[in-house]
């Protein structure tokens, strides 16, 4: 039987397309990556929900990072993606979980915050764009009210939105030292779901998409050797 063609589309860089990416690597699989190149192709590609990834194999289509792994795991168990033990699994499935929505909270604000609503966009690798409008704005009277309003939405502190971001977000990582302890991985010694949740988040991070970030990750090597562990693990 000629092996299944395995499609992954989405935009590389975003962290839900890193988790599905580093998963088909993990468990050895032959796939090809197809990254949009204009907003139309997330209608196109993603007729259910608008967002990517989606995955086909043999042009069967599955959405949502989460779902694709889980069915992933179903066709191909080896090497699985959960701990065998319940438990372990049960908790694996709540980080990964965590990982996604919260990380994700963080970006949405700081993009809500920097007054960018286009995230298509800069999912399709227009940052440097925006950035450069926000910069625009900033010089303008009308820019400087938006901004004020944005920075009292933030919680009606003194504190600036930036600030308030980036102390959220660096509690977070204080989480995440504290659930990986002195393990390898999440809860267990080998890669789950959890791990490339995780992964996709710091890697973002890494890059400094909410500037400030990389510079947070940086200061927590346990969570910098955990992404050199999953990197040894799923092709570098
Ligand atoms: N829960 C979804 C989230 C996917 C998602 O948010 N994708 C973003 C790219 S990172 C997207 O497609 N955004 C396009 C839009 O919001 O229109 C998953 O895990 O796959």
């Amino acid at each position: 039987m000629a092996p299944e063609e395995i499609v992954l589309y989405g935009p590389r860089e975003a962290p839900y397309t890193e988790k599905v990416r580093r998963a088909l690597v993990l468990k050895g699989l032959r796939f090809e990556l197809r990254e949009p190149t204009r907003a139309e192709d997330y209608a196109k590609w993603s007729p259910e929900t608008g967002l990517l990834p989606v995955m086909t194999i043999d042009g069967q289509l599955t959405s949502d990072s989460t779902s694709i792994l889980m069915q992933l795991d179903r066709l191909y168990p080896d090497p699985p993606l959960l701990a065998k033990d319940a438990t372990i699994a049960a908790q694996q499935r709540t980080l990964e979980d965590w990982a996604d929505e919260s990380f994700l909270w963080y970006f949405m604000k700081w993009l809500n915050f920097r007054g960018e609503h286009a995230v298509a966009a800069t999912n399709v690798g227009q940052n440097q764009q925006a950035s450069r409008q926000y910069a625009e704005e900033q010089q303008r009277p009308l820019g400087r009210l938006r901004r004020i309003t944005a920075w009292l939405r933030a919680g009606g502190t003194w504190e600036r939105p930036e600030t308030a971001i980036l102390r959220g977000l660096s509690d977070r990582l204080g989480d995440l030292v504290n659930f990986l302890g002195a393990r390898p991985f999440f809860y267990s010694d080998r890669v789950s779901i959890a791990d490339l949740a995780v992964y996709g988040m710091l890697l973002t991070m890494r890059r400094d998409s909410i500037p400030g970030s990389q510079q947070l990750l940086a200061s927590r090597p346990s969570l910098v050797e955990f992404m050199r562990r999953v990197e040894r693990e799923t092709g570098g």
